[in-house]
């Protein structure tokens, strides 16, 4: 069985979370509580070096990053497909994905919120500012994708679910955990809606997580 190292809140571990349940595939979950800095310690450190959530154990490897872990997931269950076979479909769905992962979560990510806080002095109504600054960026560009290329309103991408909205979905509770208006989003906020009715998604949520608070 797969062995997921997950921690409630974390946006990066909610996608595979939300991956591993459209896939069906069954898992453990080992909770790594950030809160209380578990993930700095020797034994989660030879588990990730990098020291941070997502890490996914299967057959005696130890994956990480979430895209990465995804994308093989997608490789030894692929149905359904989160990244598409149709090579423009792959890169439009890889594009938000990234626009995502790659640039909007990294720099609202814990260390670096700590790292403004504690290293640059800077205060709460200061690291607020700079967190909604970069969803705001994202999401604007990400907007005008979802009107051009999503089919219904239901997913970023055509009328299927993709890798786009695996990383959507946590970024958008992100987004209202920090009290971000949605209202420049209106396509973003319904395909997220949708997304919430899914039961692989919902079971993948925060909330319903063994270490949720
Ligand atoms: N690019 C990585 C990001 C992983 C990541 O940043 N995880 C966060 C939680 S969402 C974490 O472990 N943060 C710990 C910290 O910032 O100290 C991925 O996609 O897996």
């Amino acid at each position: 069985m797969m062995k997921l190292y997950s921690y409630w809140r974390s946006s990066a571990a909610y996608r595979v979370r939300i991956a591993l349940n459209l896939k069906a595939i069954p898992c453990e979950v080992v909770a790594v509580p950030l809160a209380g800095g578990a993930h700095h310690r020797a034994d989660y450190l030879a588990v990730n070096p990098q020291g941070l959530v997502p890490a996914l154990e299967h057959q005696g490897e130890l994956l990480v990053q979430s895209l990465a872990i995804i994308e093989y997931l997608d490789s030894v269950a692929p149905v359904p497909r989160l990244l598409p076979q149709d090579p423009v479909a792959r890169a439009h769905v890889a594009a938000m994905a990234q626009a995502i992962a790659c640039e909007i979560h990294p720099l609202n990510n814990l260390r670096v919120l700590n790292y403004l806080r504690q290293e640059l002095g800077h205060n709460d109504a200061a690291v607020q500012h700079w967190y909604v600054h970069w969803i705001e960026e994202g999401f604007r560009a990400l907007e005008a994708w979802a009107v051009k290329y999503s089919s219904a309103r239901r997913f970023l991408y055509g009328d299927a679910v993709s890798l786009a909205d695996v990383c959507l979905a946590p970024q958008v509770y992100n987004a209202r955990r920090f009290k971000l208006s949605l209202d420049d989003y209106p396509t973003l906020v319904a395909i997220d809606a949708h997304l919430q009715t899914l039961p692989a998604v919902i079971a993948a949520s925060p909330e319903q997580q063994a270490d949720a608070r």
